[in-house]
């Protein structure tokens, strides 16, 4: 009795005692379990978040180069330029938003901003009206108003496109200054006078130099059959005879604008074409084209690489550690096209089958390596995608 009921009692002991730890280990391993699952899931949502925020920020630093593109573009051809940047919703496609674009933004090419603007159409004519009525001429004389104006861009060579322009002009000086003219054709003419008067009074070529009384001769009677004060006359003839009108530096039409903030810059060894000598030249990727120059100061490039349809990989050479080679994966054994300058200055074909380029270090040919291939894809938002994919990739094989 003694016996079952301590056998009973131990049994139940028994029970009592490992039922619990075995409920216990049960509950903790669930646990675990559960805390298992909620780091996965937390490192789930962390994952996310930063492929959100690197998409976010890969993202905008794809639109500031897009933006950078397209201002490239527009300065060599600015209706191109401005179509791209339209079609990548750069640039609101309206006359306002195309006119502050103009007036605004820096490291555009005055030239081209001219042209532009200047261009015959509906459309253009009111971009052209928005970017003069962005001038704000109040209270200026008419001498003050127009070095503002012809600051902003560089007057096209062309009679028609100067007329438009003009036209827009004295239009908005005399909005601006209702009291000065009798009528806008009085404000234009007496422009056009004063843009003579600053050639003859500032141009060395010019002998003949206009006095005062001619300038009044000019200007007989253009205020609607009426003379314009003496006044008036002389204090804008005194304007430009003491300064010129200071004509904008072309900044964005030359070369140094289209390295400016390049894809990647930096010094590399570049073997000859035919005659296999190492050459130590400066690269700039921009562009999707690989630019060669002698010296980082040299404003022309020596040689040109348009990559399009060319592939980059690292290579292997008996004398040269960390070399690239540039080819084209198609026509093997065919020259690519490129261009390169002769020692006598002359611009020729390229000679080479394929570059064959050595950096430093393994880093840097790396670095080279993905930049040129990223500069050769195609779509914009190949690099986004496919860091997402190996991001999503990399998260499941740790699950
Ligand atoms: C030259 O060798 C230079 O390497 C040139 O490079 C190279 O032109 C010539 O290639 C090669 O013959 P030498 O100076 O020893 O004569 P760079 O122009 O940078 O000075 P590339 O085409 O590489 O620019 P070929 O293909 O012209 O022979």
């Amino acid at each position: 009795m003694l016996q079952r009921k301590d056998s009973f009692l131990w049994g139940k002991r028994e029970d009592m005692k490992i039922q619990p730890v075995r409920t216990l280990s049960v509950q903790k391993s669930d646990i675990m379990g559960d805390i298992k699952k909620l780091r996965l899931e937390i490192d789930n949502v962390i994952n996310e978040i930063q492929i959100f925020d690197s998409d976010e920020k890969n993202k905008a630093i794809m639109r500031e180069k897009q933006f950078l593109c397209g201002k490239k573009k527009f300065n060599m051809d600015p209706k191109k330029g401005i179509q791209y940047l339209k079609k990548h919703d750069l640039l609101e496609d309206t006359p306002q938003a195309v006119a502050e674009f103009l007036y605004k933004e820096e490291g555009l090419s005055k030239t081209a901003i001219g042209d532009f603007l200047g261009e015959r159409g509906d459309m253009h004519l009111k971009i052209l009206n928005c970017f003069v009525d962005l001038h704000e001429f109040s209270d200026l004389n008419l001498v003050q108003g127009l070095r503002q104006f012809l600051w902003s861009f560089r007057l096209p060579g062309e009679a028609q496109k100067i007329d438009r322009m003009m036209e827009a002009f004295a239009t908005r000086y005399c909005n601006c200054n209702s009291t000065v003219f009798q009528s806008t054709d009085t404000c234009y003419i007496l422009s056009f006078a004063i843009i003579m008067l600053n050639t003859s009074l500032h141009n060395p070529n010019v002998k003949d130099k206009t006095t005062l009384e001619r300038f009044f001769a000019m200007n007989r009677g253009i205020n609607n059959g009426e003379d314009l004060p003496d006044e008036l006359l002389t204090k804008l003839y005194d304007s430009i005879q003491s300064e010129p009108f200071k004509i904008p530096e072309d900044d964005g039409n030359d070369l140094t604008h289209t390295f400016f903030n390049p894809d990647r810059e930096g010094w590399l060894l570049k073997m000859g074409g035919r005659v296999k000598t190492w050459k130590r030249r400066w690269f700039i990727l921009t562009d999707s084209c690989l630019y060669y120059f002698r010296y980082t100061t040299d404003k022309k490039p020596r040689g040109i690489i348009p990559l399009e349809n060319l592939c980059v990989r690292d290579a292997d050479h008996p004398q040269k550690q960390f070399c690239l080679e540039i080819y084209n994966p198609i026509q093997k054994g065919q020259k690519i096209k490129a261009c390169k300058t002769e020692t006598d200055g002359r611009v020729v074909e390229g000679k080479h089958h394929s570059y064959r380029l050595c950096a430093s270090t393994a880093e840097e040919r790396d670095d080279w390596i993905a930049s040129i291939r990223a500069s050769t894809s195609k779509d914009p938002f190949y690099d986004l995608v496919t860091a997402r994919k190996r991001r999503a990739l990399s998260t499941v094989s740790r699950d």
